[in-house]
């Protein structure tokens, strides 16, 4: 909902600094601000872009000297006029200035609440709104970097070039059907159908990204999994470089999943352990450890790990049943307690198993390097896998469903069907990419998106 009154918020982070700043932003911004804004000249009167020093006063009172910088709607971030007054860092002087100003007439501004009304003011798309909160929540520099390729629109235009493109094609269509008399043919079909092939393709191949782009988004995730007393907890500390999980000889002794973050190659590797999966009369219970299954469902390496002293195809049967039921992610089998072998190293390496196997100790240390070297490089080919925007969980959705949408516009036309069908099926291509950026949207996903941001943004 638009709610057209007057809004404020510190804007920088909450806490001591050398400077913070609140944002007043509304229709009655310049009227409020004089209220308790002492300069030159009132900042009703001042022009839009400058910048004016004076004293913030509550009342009689003097809080602090400030700066006060002026946008005149539409030239500000939400696209109504505003005023950001500058002051000294602190949390007494910000927190004053923000009650002063909700004194004054304003009212303290909900979460991504700014954002909110840049985008109903037609500052930012959704796609750009969404990349703000990827660029404040960046945890890797190549994916703020992306972020901000985002938020200056470069995957807004290409997706405008894709719905005009499609917008042209219908209207030509439909104006056929006009002509039908005459048999006209305004687009040639040849032409058409290699265009929706190719159009299809993007969305299809964007919305494949969605994966690596969630690498650069929240980190590379890599989850410690395997029977009790395997050995997990301690691969995990060992992964780690740090004593995190508590190991013990008694199995079953990790019952939550733990999770902590290293980097490797720049990229954030968020590592978990879980706790162990149990066998019950030869079936493996999965069901019954549903916290570790959530891990692995969103784990881009399950990293398996067998104690070699129970046979080193010991946790076979898990692993396949693990494959077969989350065949995304990639897989590892890591031999672990390899110092208690006293005849050294068993020659095993099935073919079958088509993954990279290690022989490490998790206790003493041997290929834990091998196996560090190998979790980065995967992490880092993911990270790079063709991604150059930041597609999101949402987009993707959309973005496969615009790919079907156009799978279905060409599929009529080679079935020779007349162009009414496969303009229907582009006008529904051209309705769900409006919703992507936004241009159609409804309450819901606007909450869902905001209840990312925080106050202040
Ligand atoms: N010798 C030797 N012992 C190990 C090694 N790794 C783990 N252990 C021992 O195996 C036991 C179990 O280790 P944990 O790391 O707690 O095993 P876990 O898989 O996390 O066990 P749960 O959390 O109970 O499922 C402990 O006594 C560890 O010291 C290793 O590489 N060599
Ligand atoms: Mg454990």
């Amino acid at each position: 909902m638009y709610r057209n009154d007057t809004i404020c918020a510190l804007v920088t982070p909450p806490g001591v600094g050398g400077l913070a700043v609140v944002r007043l932003s509304g229709p009655e911004s310049f009227r409020i601000a004089d209220q308790c804004f002492r300069g030159k000249q009132p900042l009703s009167e001042a022009g839009s872009h400058t910048i004016h020093y004076g004293r913030f006063v509550w009342g009689e009172e003097l809080i602090d000297t400030v700066t006060a910088a002026i946008f005149r709607a539409p030239h500000s971030y939400t696209g109504e006029d505003t005023v950001e007054f500058g002051c000294h860092g602190g949390i007494v002087v910000s927190e004053t200035i923000v009650e002063a100003l909700i004194a004054a007439g304003a009212r303290l501004a909900e979460p991504g609440e700014f954002t909110r009304r840049a985008f109903l003011n037609g500052k930012l798309d959704l796609v750009q709104v969404e990349a703000i909160a990827d660029l404040i929540y960046a945890v890797s520099a190549p994916g703020a970097r992306l972020a901000a390729r985002q938020l200056v629109g470069g995957l807004t235009q290409r997706l405008r070039q894709l719905r005009q493109q499609l917008i042209e094609t219908a209207a030509l269509l439909e104006l056929e059907l006009d002509f039908a008399e005459e048999e006209l043919e305004f687009v040639s079909r040849t032409e058409l159908l290699s265009r929706l092939e190719q159009a299809q393709l993007w969305c299809q191949q964007l919305a494949d990204s969605y994966r690596a782009a969630e690498v650069l988004r929240s980190g590379f995730f890599v989850g410690c999994v395997g029977y009790p007393n395997a050995g997990k907890s301690s691969l995990f500390n060992a992964l780690l470089q740090r004593r995190r999980a508590i190991v013990s000889p008694i199995p079953g002794t990790t019952r939550d999943y733990l999770e902590e973050s290293f980097f490797l190659n720049g990229i954030p590797i968020r590592l978990v352990d879980t706790a162990g999966l149990r066998q019950t009369e030869d079936v493996v219970e999965l069901e019954g450890i549903a916290l570790a299954e959530d891990v692995v469902r969103q784990c881009n390496v399950v990293l398996l790990v067998n104690d070699v002293t129970c046979g080193v195809e010991h946790s076979i049967e898990l692993f396949r049943q693990l494959r077969e039921r989350f065949p995304e992610a990639l897989y590892a089998y890591v031999q672990n307690k390899i110092d208690l072998l006293s005849d050294g190293l068993p020659r095993w390496s099935p073919e079958t198993l088509g993954v990279p196997i290690f022989w490490v100790s998790a206790v003493r240390g041997d290929g834990i390097e091998e196996l560090r070297a190998w979790l980065g490089e995967q992490a880092r080919r993911n990270a790079e896998l063709g991604v150059d925007v930041l597609i999101n969980a949402r987009q993707a959705r959309v973005l496969r469903s615009v790919a079907q949408a156009l799978g279905a516009a060409a599929e009529a036309l080679r079935a020779g069907l007349s162009a009414e069908f496969v303009a229907a099926d582009l006008r529904h291509g051209v309705q769900l990419l409006a919703e992507l950026t936004g241009e159609t949207w409804r309450e819901e996903v606007l909450n869902t998106i905001f209840a990312r941001f925080c106050i202040g943004k």
